[in-house]
This record gives C-alpha cells, structure tokens and sequence, in this order.
C-alpha cells in the first residue's frame, strides 16, 4: 500500500478537519487516536474513500509513513504533548521530523524542541489558526522551528493552508524554537482585544442606544462591507442577526455573558509584562474576561451598587459613527501593540521575525484576518524596523483623525456607566505614546522618598537622592 505522506495524531475537531483537509490537496495521510472508536468513525464515516489510513497503535502509525516520517500531533495543549511525543518516539528514527499543531505555550515549545533536537529529531512548533472550518478548508499555519524540517513540510502546508487574495498561502516559516507559538499566542492576543473592542461597541448600542441584535446586526454588516472588513465583524453580525430555535428570541440574549478563556491571551499580557512591552488592549480584554466570569458577584453587586441609568439621549447616528470609527482606530492600536511585542520578543529570543510575512500569512485563514493586514505589510516594506505602527504614517492618518470618535464613544459610554475598559485602554495607549512628557515623574520622586530608589535628571547625567521634607538634594 501507498505510505502515507504525513500523520496527523489527536482526531479532535481540528485533527479531523487537517486531516481531510492535507488528504484533499493530496496528499495520503495515516490517522491515529488514543481513543479507538474516534479513529474508527473517523475512517468509516468522513474520511471514507479519502486517502486516508487508520492506525491503532504509535507502531503501526510510524510503519505506515514513508520517511522522514512527518507526524503532525493535534492534541490537547499542555501534559497531553509530551505524553504523545514519550509515547511514540520509541517507534522513531533520528531525523524525523514532529509537529506540534496545538497552541503550546511557547515556552513549552522552546523545552521541546531542545530535548527533541539533542535526541536527533526534527521538531515544529506550528501555531494554526481558524477554528473548525479553517482547518478544513484552510487555515493560517505559523510554523517555526527547525529550519531544514519547514522545508521538508513545506509542500503539504502551502497546499493546506488559506490562500489569500492575491493567491499567496498563509503559511511561512516564522523563525527558530518557539517562534511559530510565539506568534500564534501574539495573534490570540490580538484575537482577544479585537473581539472585546467590538463587544463594547453591542453593549454601548445595544444597552446604551436600546437598539435590537437584529437592527445593531445589519450595522456590522455594513461595517464589514467598508473598512472594516474582517472576519470578526462578519461573525458578530451573523451572531446578531441569528434567532435562539426553542425561544425564538435573538441568541444573545439566551447565552450566559461569562466568557472562558483558555490562557493564550493572558500567556501574552504576562509575556508583555515581561518583556516591558505596553500591550494595554490585550491587557483590558484579558480583565474584561475575568470580570465576566464572576456572574454571581456581578448579579448580587447589580443589586447594590446603582450608577446612571445607561440611557442615552444625544443623536443616535451621531453615536453610531462614533462608535464604527473609534472601532477602526481601536482595532489598528490593538494590531499596533501586538507587533509591537513582537518586536521586542524578536530581540529577546532571537526569532528574528519578519513582521511583514507575519502580516502576509494573517490575511486570510485566521481569525484576526482583515483587510488591512496588506496595508500592515506595506509598512514594512517602507520600514522593516518600524518599532510601532503608529510611526508609519498610513496607520497615523487612519488613527488621529478617529480620535475624537473614540473620545466621544469613550465619554458617552462613561456618562451611562457602560464600561468600555478595552476602547479607554486602546486611547489611554495612544495618549501615553503621543506625550512626550507623562507624570512618571512625580512616580520617580516618590519611589526616591519612600524608597531611596535615586532618580534620573532631565538636566544631568547619573542617579540623584533627595532629602526630602525641606532637605537639599544630594548627589549619589
Ligand atoms: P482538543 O484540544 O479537545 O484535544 C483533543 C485531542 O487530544 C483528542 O484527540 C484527545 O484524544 C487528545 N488527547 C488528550 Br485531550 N490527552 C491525550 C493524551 N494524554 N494522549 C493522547 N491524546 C490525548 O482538540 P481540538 O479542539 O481539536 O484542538 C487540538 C489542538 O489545536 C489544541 O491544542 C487546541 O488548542 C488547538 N487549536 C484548536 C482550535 C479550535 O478551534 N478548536 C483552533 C486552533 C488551535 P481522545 O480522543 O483519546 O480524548
């Protein structure tokens, strides 16, 4: 029988859909699944007639693959990892190469791909985004890793993976050791402050202005048709516009708001903590969760802690635009801080990132995909080491004039005590950055008084002890 080309180990949902997706392209693919009778309805119902092989153990899997052996695991993140690399490298031989597929913590990654490559093996850590769908018809891949095995993969996930519009496929190497996680946790990041900006904006005008999920559902509709387009807003005015089937109500207004989280955005806020990179969207989305997730206290606090009525009695369309352009300059900010940690994470652990082709493999198959990711790529290309987005000035132009909008939505949404942490924390960043001197000053001072910490001059070089209380200041 024909050897299989590449193994995809784990047949969850993204498992099964890679599976027949890589099939699809051509590719013969071996299947395997700790649990039988997954790999069983697997086979028999929709991988039938696809070239695709069932295996039940690690053994027959690794006989079944021609060699180098290219075994791609979708399983669990975390423990589950290396407890399927313990359990099949036995059946392994030095140079072949082993792809984590998961949303690894990269810092798991950079561990796995040491004691891997000291035992002789090829490993990649290949973020994929695109849920369900995109991993069946193509999602965004973020391999990184060994070099010399990307080239070995490479045929399989350019044919995998989305294309975008100008026929380019989002997948390319994104640099060594963790780096593809990295950016898949970047991107979740991102992921995290997008789709909290726009929850704001249901909540100001669904609570704010007392407009229907239906009605607020064609708004995003004809936001994604302009320039807002992306992925994100064409869900969320499918989700508005859709109907609970037993009660016949909009669905939103049947689902619990508790969102989950399974730790990529705050992986990233803690990452920028310490890196020292100022990722304020992320961070706010990352607390919004949180604060979801404590319905009860939420629900017994309603009921003591009064604020304004959110009613709003100003010009409604007025509102609208506010909130639809405060929307595009939130979104850029948050793309802006997200490459920026990048940037500092590229010289920190040597990835050497390429954020344009980062921004290439983002147009299309992942959940952040936009059109404006080709605009991202066009800075670069004017400047390869822009530090911030803000600084190219297409992004500038799309950014100043919106800030009034944002202030406005921001301000108006304060007036009705709707909380808007994410769009006040994207402006707090962009008044932050825009002022060339903040009151970090002040800070300093204090830090010297209770602590004797020294501060720096504007007016003189070295390290400076006041004091205080009436005292003069004494050099160090
Ligand atoms: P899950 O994350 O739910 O993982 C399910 C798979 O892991 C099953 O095949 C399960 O086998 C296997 N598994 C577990 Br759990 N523990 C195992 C162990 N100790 N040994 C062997 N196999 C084990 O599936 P998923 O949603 O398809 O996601 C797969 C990966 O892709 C995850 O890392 C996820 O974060 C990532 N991801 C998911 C999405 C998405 O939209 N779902 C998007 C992007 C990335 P069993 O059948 O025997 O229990």
């Amino acid at each position: 029988m024909e050897k299989a080309q590449i193994a995809v180990v784990g047949l969850g949902v993204m498992g099964q859909n890679l599976a027949l997706n890589i099939a699809n392209k051509g590719f013969p693919v071996a299947v395997y699944n700790r649990t039988e009778t997954k790999t069983t309805e697997f086979i028999e119902g929709p991988a039938k007639g696809k070239k695709i092989v069932g295996t039940y153990s690690y053994g027959e899997l690794a006989k079944a693959l021609e060699k180098p052996r290219r075994i791609l695991l979708m399983v669990k993140a975390g423990p589950a990892v290396d407890a399927v690399i313990d359990q099949i490298k036995p059946y392994l031989e030095p140079g072949d190469i082993l792809i984590d597929g998961g949303n690894s913590f990269f810092e798991d990654t950079e561990r796995r791909n040491k004691t891997l490559t000291a035992e002789g093996f090829m490993f990649v850590g290949a973020g994929v985004s695109g849920g369900e769908e995109g991993a069946l018809h193509g999602p965004s891949i973020m391999p990184g890793g060994n070099r010399r095995a990307w080239e070995a993969l490479k045929d399989i996930f350019v044919a995998a993976a989305a294309k975008a519009e100008d026929g380019e496929s989002c997948v390319d190497y994104m640099g060594p050791r963790g780096a593809g996680h990295y950016v898949k946790m970047v991107h979740n990041g991102i992921e995290y402050a997008i789709m909290q900006l726009i929850a704001e904006v249901y909540d100001v005008l669904h609570r704010g202005l007392g407009m229907p999920e239906a009605e607020l559902g064609e708004i995003f509709t004809q936001w994604n048709a302009g320039s807002l387009s992306s992925y994100l807003v064409e869900i969320t005015a499918d989700i508005l516009k859709t109907k609970d089937e037993q009660t016949g109500k909009p669905i939103l207004e049947v689902i619990l708001d508790e969102a989950k989280q399974k730790g990529t955005g705050k992986w990233t806020s803690q990452n920028a903590y310490d890196l020292g990179a100022a990722t304020h969207a992320i961070n706010a989305a990352v607390s919004s969760r949180i604060i979801s997730g404590m319905k009860e206290q939420r629900v017994e606090a309603s009921k003591v802690l009064k604020g304004p009525e959110p009613v709003f009695r100003g010009d409604r369309q007025q509102l609208i635009d506010a909130a639809k352009e405060a929307l595009y300059a939130g979104v850029i900010l948050s793309y802006a801080q997200g490459f920026s940690l990048m940037g500092l994470a590229s010289q920190e652990y040597d990835y050497k990132f390429d954020m344009k082709r980062i921004a290439k493999i983002w147009r299309a198959g992942c959940i952040i995909r936009a059109d404006r990711l080709d605009d991202i790529m066009d800075a670069y290309d004017r400047n390869n080491a822009l530090d911030n987005l803000l600084m190219d000035r297409h992004f500038r132009e799309i950014v100043m004039p919106r800030q009034g909008a944002m202030r406005y939505f921001i301000t108006t949404a304060i007036g009705m005590g709707i909380p808007v942490y994410a769009m006040s924390a994207v402006l707090g960043y962009f008044d932050a950055f825009r002022t060339a001197r903040l009151p970090a000053n002040l800070t300093q001072a204090q830090r010297d008084y209770f602590g004797a910490h020294t501060y720096r001059r504007l007016d003189r070089e070295g390290s400076f002890h006041t004091e205080w209380l009436g005292s003069q200041p004494s050099e160090d």
